[in-house]
């Protein structure tokens, strides 16, 4: 394949405007809307999306076939009626952008301009990945599992479809798995209909949607979405290092009411009950919630989590006094990592975990 260059104008940093092509992509990657944060499982329609290229468009699961190739000692082609004959499993996992927090690390790279809201919770059921590979036999000197979506586009100036790879042992851990549903129901389009990788504990990248070829190899992979991005970098051009477990971080769901457009809140004075989630990567519990509020910190009652891959609850009363305040929250995981109250650089803008910093008026209205 030739590999044109689209798009010839140099992409380049820039300080909080943002161009036609970057509120394009907002508006066909939605954020989950903060208030729904208050369901345990993100109801469908209200999980962040992330596509990079176009959904492919799929009519029925019918004829779909998984192709596993390479270095296999059996290698053969899986239909989705035989995978469906395999043992079930379901978990329930927090999935995160690795660019959510993008627009707020300034000068920010033109890309999706998530502010805090690229997450969201779902009831996943296929198989384990596992289980099928076994089907399979990965030969000894396998040493990475590339998996293949159907979706296909340009970036970094070549053409090609949404490819990532696992290391072989990751690929075998139990938790990694074929899903075919979502909160009990076949996946929708633009998650990935009708089969995906869902790699809990990692940034969204890892679960690559519309999957069709599982392939072993024993080098390592080197194509663009593995490569090219999904590295933090200092510079544009670093080397890097991989993106992988998503970071520890938590939000709250803005109280009271909103004004339309700034999206500040308008709140009573008196108690509040500020409530929000806290979730990290790695199957790490998050250990402490600290709600700040100016100067204050008021220490969160942390719940534990309905599994163990999924976000946690967390609540905290705040009495807040008449004018205009800022709310944060801040998670400490269960190894001590804390979210930083500033956003670190990163060239690309990836694994931004700084507090949310929530605008509230409060007024007798
Ligand atoms: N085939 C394919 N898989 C993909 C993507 C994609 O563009 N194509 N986007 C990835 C990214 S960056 C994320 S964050 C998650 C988002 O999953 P969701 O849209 O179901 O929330 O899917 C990942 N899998
Ligand atoms: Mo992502």
């Amino acid at each position: 394949m030739k590999n044109p260059i689209l798009n010839p104008v140099a992409k380049q940093h820039s300080n909080n405007t943002f161009t036609a092509d970057e509120v394009g992509l907002a508006n066909r990657n939605s954020g989950t809307l903060l208030e729904t944060l208050r369901h345990d499982v993100t109801p469908v329609g209200a999980h962040y999306l992330l596509n990079h290229f176009d959904i492919p468009y799929v009519e029925s699961a019918d004829n779909w076939t998984i192709e596993l190739s390479g270095l296999f000692q059996k290698p053969q082609s899986i239909s989705f009626a035989q995978l469906q004959g395999l043992a079930p499993q379901t978990q329930r996992v927090t999935l995160e952008c690795a660019g959510n927090g993008r627009r707020h690390v300034q000068p920010h790279w033109p890309s999706q301009p998530w502010s805090v809201e690229a997450v969201g919770t779902a009831d996943w059921t296929g198989v384990s990945l596992k289980s099928v590979l076994e089907l399979a036999e990965p030969e000894a000197h396998c040493s990475e599992i590339v998996f293949h979506g159907t979706d296909t586009g340009v970036d970094g100036g070549a053409v090609h479809h949404f490819a990532r790879s696992l290391t072989i042992e990751n690929s075998m851990l139990d938790e990694v798995m074929l899903a075919y549903a979502m909160n009990g129901q076949p996946l929708l389009p633009q998650h990935g209909f009708p089969l995906r990788l869902i790699v809990p504990g990692w940034y969204g990248m890892a679960s690559v949607k519309w999957l069709n070829k599982i392939e072993a190899i024993d080098y390592a992979f080197q194509g663009h979405q593995q490569v090219g991005t999904y590295v933090y970098r200092d510079k544009k051009d670093d080397h890097g290092t991989p993106v992988s477990k998503i970071r520890v971080r938590s939000l709250l769901i803005p109280p009271g009411i909103p004004d339309w457009s700034t999206r500040q809140r308008l709140i009573r004075p008196g108690i509040t009950n500020i409530i929000g989630r806290a979730w990290c990567g790695g199957g790490t519990a998050v250990a402490r919630v600290e709600l700040l509020a100016g100067e204050r910190s008021i220490e969160a009652t942390v719940h534990p989590s309905s599994d163990r891959f999924a976000w946690q609850l967390w609540e905290a009363q705040w009495e807040a006094t008449e004018g205009q305040h800022i709310l944060s929250c801040r998670a400490t995981d269960a190894n001590g990592n804390q979210q930083p109250l500033e956003p670190r650089w990163d060239a690309a803008g990836f694994g931004n975990n700084a507090v949310q910093q929530v605008e509230v008026w409060c007024e007798d209205y």
